[in-house]
C-alpha cells in the first residue's frame, strides 16, 4: 500500500524515517486536477521535500528537535487524473496509516484532494472538526460544473461533518456569502482577524475536540508565499500565522492537516521553503509537550 520515499521531508538519519516507528507520516500527492486559475500545483511535493532538506532540525522556539518523533514520509500514490478516482486513492492510503495510529500529513497538490483526506479522518474519529486557514471559502457547491474543484473544497467538508472553522478569508462570491449568514457558519475574514471583530477562539472552543487542520497556503501574505495558483493579497505574515497554528495545536487535538495549493514557480526558493518549515512547525506544536530539551 505505502513504500518510503527515496527523499524524505526534512531526510531524517535512518531510524527517524522509518515506517514502522516514525509517529508522524508526511504523504505527497501532486494533483492538480481541480484548479482552476494557475497550474503546477501537482509540482509542490517534490518542492517542499526539497527544501525541507535545507531545515535544522532544532527547533529554537521548542528548545528540541521535533524529528526526534520520528517523520517518515511514502511515495506519492499513483493517483489517477479523474477526481473520483483521486478521491477513492487518497482515502484508501490514508485510513490505512490512520489504522497505524499515524500522525498524517498530506502535501498536495490542489485543494480538491482534502475531501478525499478528511473522509478517511472522519471514519477513523467520528466526531471530527475541519479548520480551515485559507484566503477564499471554498463554500461553492459546484464550479464551472464540477462539484470536485478546488474552489468547492469546503462545500464537500461540511457534507461530512457541520463542525467548520474558516480562518483569514478574503475572496468570496455574493451566494457564498448568503450561505454564510444562512447557516451561521464560524468564517472569519482577514479584515474581522485584523480588527478584532471575530470571535475566534469562541469558535475554537465550538468545535469537538479532535480536529483536522487544512492549510491553503493562499491564506499566507505574499511577502510569505508568492508561489500559489489563486492568489490573494493582504494574508497572514509569518509570525502571525504561527501565533495561529501554535493557538489550535494548544486548544484542540489535532488529529492531521494537510497543506495543498503551493504552485512553484522556477527560481523561487522562498515559497517551497517557507511551506516546507510551516509544515515542521505543525510537527513541532503537535508534539511539543512530548519531546525533551535538546539544551
Ligand atoms: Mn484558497
Amino acid at each position: 500500500m505505502v513504500n518510503p520515499h527515496p527523499t524524505p521531508f526534512l531526510s531524517p538519519p535512518p531510524g527517524l524515517r522509518d515506517l514502522e516507528r516514525a509517529r508522524v507520516v508526511i504523504v505527497p500527492v501532486p494533483y492538480e486536477g481541480g484548479i482552476s486559475y494557475g497550474a503546477g500545483t501537482s509540482g509542490a511535493p517534490r518542492a517542499i521535500l526539497e527544501a525541507s532538506g535545507q531545515l535544522e532540525f532544532y527547533d529554537e522556539v521548542l528548545g528540541a528537535e521535533p524529528v526526534q518523533v520520528g517523520i517518515a514520509t511514502v511515495e506519492a500514490p499513483p493517483v489517477p487524473s479523474d477526481p473520483k478516482g483521486m478521491l477513492r486513492k487518497v482515502f484508501a492510503v490514508v485510513t490505512h496509516l490512520l489504522e497505524r495510529d499515524k500522525f498524517v500529513g498530506v502535501m498536495g497538490g490542489d485543494h480538491s484532494i482534502t475531501s478525499g483526506t478528511v473522509r478517511a479522518f472522519k471514519k477513523r474519529y467520528p466526531d471530527l472538526g475541519v479548520i480551515q486557514l485559507d484566503a477564499h471559502a471554498d463554500l461553492r457547491e459546484t464550479y464551472r460544473g464540477s462539484p470536485f474543484s478546488h474552489a468547492c473544497a469546503m462545500a464537500r467538508i461540511r457534507e461530512m461533518t457541520p463542525s467548520t472553522f474558516q480562518v483569514g478569508i478574503r475572496s468570496l462570491s455574493a451566494d457564498e456569502a448568503r450561505r454564510v449568514h444562512r447557516e451561521n457558519l464560524a468564517l472569519c475574514t482577514m479584515e474581522q482577524w485584523r480588527s478584532g471583530a471575530f470571535d475566534w477562539k469562541g469558535a475554537l472552543a465550538g468545535l469537538p475536540e479532535k480536529v483536522f487542520v487544512t492549510v491553503d497556503v493562499d491564506v499566507l501574505d505574499w511577502s510569505v508565499v508568492s508561489g500559489t495558483g489563486t492568489p490573494e493579497p493582504g494574508g497572514f505574515l509569518w509570525d502571525e500565522a504561527l501565533f495561529l497554528l501554535k493557538s489550535i495545536f494548544d486548544a484542540k487535538e489535532v488529529v492531521g492537516f494537510d497543506v495543498v495549493e503551493l504552485s512553484c514557480r522556477p527560481g523561487d526558493l522562498n515559497s517551497p521553503f517557507a511551506v516546507a518549515k510551516l509544515i515542521y512547525k505543525m510537527i513541532g506544536f503537535k508534539f511539543a509537550r512530548q519531546l525533551s530539551r535538546t539544551v
